[in-house]
């Protein structure tokens, strides 16, 4: 991410408060008069710009109002970039002349010291330069360490001494050692909290002496650091700490996370010092040097404002796409389910069907064997009758001797062939002529039956045709013999 688009993302808070106050207040004008210089100057000093400054820029802008005969209320806004921009003058960057080059970093606790000291050894690092970290806050065991994890993060050189030590005295060394050892560059890391403020400011001045005797000749910037969240409080800070320390910059923090932003008018406004580096973020890429024209542009960036507007509008379409293809996807799911279900009710009417069809094959199985079985029982019934028949018929015939004899041999030919129940009562017919013909015709019906039964043998007999003719011959001629 390039410095402006960082500068700009970190000002967002401040431009949607500020700046967008402004241009409301603005946009409910028709013309310019008295009572929208006074709004105007109200918006500002609830802004955090200070009620100085904000006098300051109200009056400024009058005069070029009337100078310039201007009567929209839609032209201030231009007016009053203008009128800051030139205020906050030029840049001010890290004097790092010399070698070594000596910063001291002061401010209040917690207001981001050491941090800044992090971001600033990566920074020169990148750039090629020999760093060497004084860490000059002994009052806490962890603040040494704090700084000590930095400075292994950019592989940096650290001097330290034991919690509770002179501070002054690590300065001492570490200035001695930067010498020595050939480095670009000297920080020195400081407390922020002591057991009260007078002695931290006797602390700083004494830090001060070392470092103006031992780095006599050097470069040195002394940077407070500035928490942006504070607002005006911190440019009482400033005030103070500028009794004790000759301060060559404001370093800002935290202006990623403040509406607070205006205090950089009005810290080089009115304590005339300048803004050299700010903080947009804790990352160790999270610190810029403060450009005048970046933060004005940054500051009244109306493209921001759009994109903003259309970044939230783009969002809304893809919360909406990503809605819709949830609903897609239940939808989806749903057919799918529905599919299944649908897929699965066939597959139970057809396993029903399937069921209906085996059952019905079951019966009609069943009802096949039975029909079978009947036909079968039909067909034995018929062999039997027709044996009985047959017996009968034998019988009866002999015993009358009425029977004609093609039809006597039509019928008794018939059940032979047909069945062994026939041969059987081809057998039996046999035997009743042979009985005949032996003259033993008074043979009851018993007993030509009982013989049918018991003597398989004639059975066999007669399903061979060679023996069967000769048989049959003698039964025939009985017959004939009958009727005569
Ligand atoms: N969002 C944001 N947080 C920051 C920035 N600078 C520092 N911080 C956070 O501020 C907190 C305090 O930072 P330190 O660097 O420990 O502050 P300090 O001034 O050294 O504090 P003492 O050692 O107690 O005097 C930490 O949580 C940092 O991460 C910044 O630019 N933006
Ligand atoms: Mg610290």
């Amino acid at each position: 991410m390039g410095i402006f688009q960082k500068i700009r993302d970190g000002l967002k808070k401040t431009r949607d408060s500020l700046m967008r106050g402004l241009r409301r207040m603005l946009g409910s004008f028709t013309k310019i008069d008295e009572e929208l210089f006074e709004q105007l100057e109200e918006t500002m000093i609830m802004g955090d710009m200070g009620a100085d400054t904000a006098i300051q820029i109200c009056d400024e802008l009058r005069d070029r109002v009337k100078e310039r005969g201007i009567t929209d209320p839609n032209d201030i806004m231009g007016l009053i970039q203008e009128i800051i921009a030139e205020m906050m003058g030029e840049d001010e960057g890290l004097d790092l002349s010399t070698t070594p080059s000596v910063i001291l970093v002061i401010g209040v606790n917690g207001a981001g010291k050491t941090t800044t000291i992090g971001k600033l050894c990566h920074q020169f690092k990148d750039q090629g330069k020999r760093v060497l970290v004084a860490a000059a806050d002994t009052f806490r065991a962890a603040a040494i360490d704090q700084l000590q994890v930095w400075t292994e993060r950019s592989d940096t050189e650290l001097v330290r001494h034991a919690e509770g030590s002179d501070p002054a005295a690590v300065v001492f060394d570490a200035i001695t050692a930067a010498k020595a050892r050939g480095c670009d560059v000297v920080i020195c890391d400081t407390a922020g909290r002591l057991h009260n403020k007078k002695n931290l400011m006797q602390e700083l001045a004494k830090i001060n002496r070392i470092i103006d005797r031992e780095a006599e000749g050097c470069a040195k910037e002394c940077l407070l650091v500035l928490d942006a969240t504070t607002g005006q409080n911190a440019v009482n800070q400033a005030r103070l700490f500028r009794e004790v320390a000759p301060i060559t910059g404001i370093v800002l923090t935290k202006l990623d996370g403040t509406a607070k932003g205006g205090i950089v008018i009005s810290i080089k406004n009115e304590l005339g010092i300048p803004v050299k580096l700010i903080g947009v973020g804790e990352g160790i890429d999270d610190l810029q040097p403060f450009e005048t024209k970046s933060f004005i542009d940054a500051l009244f960036d109306r493209e921001a404002d759009t994109e903003a507007v259309e970044h939230a509008e783009e969002s809304t379409v893809e919360e909406e796409t990503a809605e819709y293809a949830e609903e897609s996807a239940v939808e989806e799911e749903t057919a799918e389910y529905a599919e299944e279900s649908a897929v699965e009710e066939e597959t139970a009417e057809y396993a029903e069907e399937s069921a209906v069809e085996e059952a019905a094959a079951g019966i009609a199985e069943e009802s096949t064997v039975e029909e079978e079985t009947a036909e079968y029982a039909e067909e034995s019934t018929v062999e039997e009758a027709a044996a009985e028949y047959a017996e009968e018929s034998a019988v009866e015939e002999e015993a009358a001797g009425i029977a004609e004899e093609s039809a006597v041999e039509e019928a008794a030919a018939g059940i032979a062939e047909e069945s062994a129940g026939e041969e059987a009562a081809a057998g039996i017919t046999e035997e009743s002529a042979d009985k005949e013909e032996s003259g033993d015709a008074e043979n009851s019906d018993d007993e030509a039956a009982s013989e049918n039964t018991e003597d398989t043998n004639k059975t066999e007999e007669a399903e061979q045709p060679a023996e069967e003719e000769p048989k049959r011959r003698g039964f025939f001629s009985f017959f004939r013999r009958k009727k005569k």
